[in-house]
């Protein structure tokens, strides 16, 4: 194989660290362009050909431009992994769970809850003032995260008792619901504790924080 020609584009947020922990995890070299949201940055007709969707987190690796954290994630790890990093799913079985893990977290944590959250506090000069929908999203956080609280209980991480991309969303999704005033159970705590004492994510946030 040829040594990975890898840019990550995007720092600062909840979802741009996820791809670049999980490029620190698999020990890839990469280049990071730290642009961020609503700077200009990724309005610019350069960034626009890499993602039409003017967001962030990017991925170009050679020929290859891709968005959304999830595939950005999930590819790293499928194409760079290794059992002696983190290893892509052994088994239909086992990518099933994973599957259903992220689609649990992206869809009920982050986009419907946590980004409703963003999109009526923090950006409510763009999105609109929406009490309601402020509290009825942090209800339903509740709620949904307690799913994992408990299947927690029992297990060190969410797919086979091993570090994997779903932990990674998982842990990026609760530091950004302490970040909106959620308090997390002791045992989702002490989950996070783990996961962000890890020194491939302490590498990564140092990277997101430029
Ligand atoms: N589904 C996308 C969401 C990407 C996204 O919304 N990124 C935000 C920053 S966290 C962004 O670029 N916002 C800029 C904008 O909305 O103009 C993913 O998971 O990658």
């Amino acid at each position: 194989m040829n040594d990975p020609d890898i840019t990550l584009w995007g720092a600062g947020t909840s979802r741009t660290i996820r791809p670049i922990w999980i490029a620190e995890e698999l020990g890839l070299s990469y280049t990071l362009k730290p642009i961020g949201p609503r700077t200009g940055e990724t309005q610019t007709e350069s960034y626009t050909q890499i993602n039409p969707k003017q967001k962030i987190p990017a991925l170009e690796d050679g020929e290859l431009l891709l968005s959304e954290s999830v595939a950005i994630c999930c590819y790293l790890v499928n194409r760079y992994g290794s059992s002696a990093t983190i290893a892509p799913p052994a088994s239909v079985e086992e990518q099933a769970k994973l599957d259903e893990w992220l689609s649990f977290i992206y869809g009920e944590l982050d986009e419907t809850s946590l980004y409703v959250l963003r999109r009526h506090e923090a950006l409510a000069s763009i999105y609109g003032e929406a009490p309601g929908a402020i509290e009825a999203a942090r209800a339903y956080f509740r709620k949904q995260v307690a799913v994992a609280d408990k299947h927690l209980r029992d297990n060190q991480f969410l797919v086979n008792n091993k570090f994997g991309v779903s932990d990674v969303f998982l842990t990026t999704c609760l530091g950004w619901a302490v970040s909106c005033g959620i308090d997390l159970t002791g045992n989702l705590e002490s989950y996070q504790k783990r996961m962000t004492d890890r020194s491939a994510y302490q590498a990564a946030k140092a990277q997101n924080t430029k």
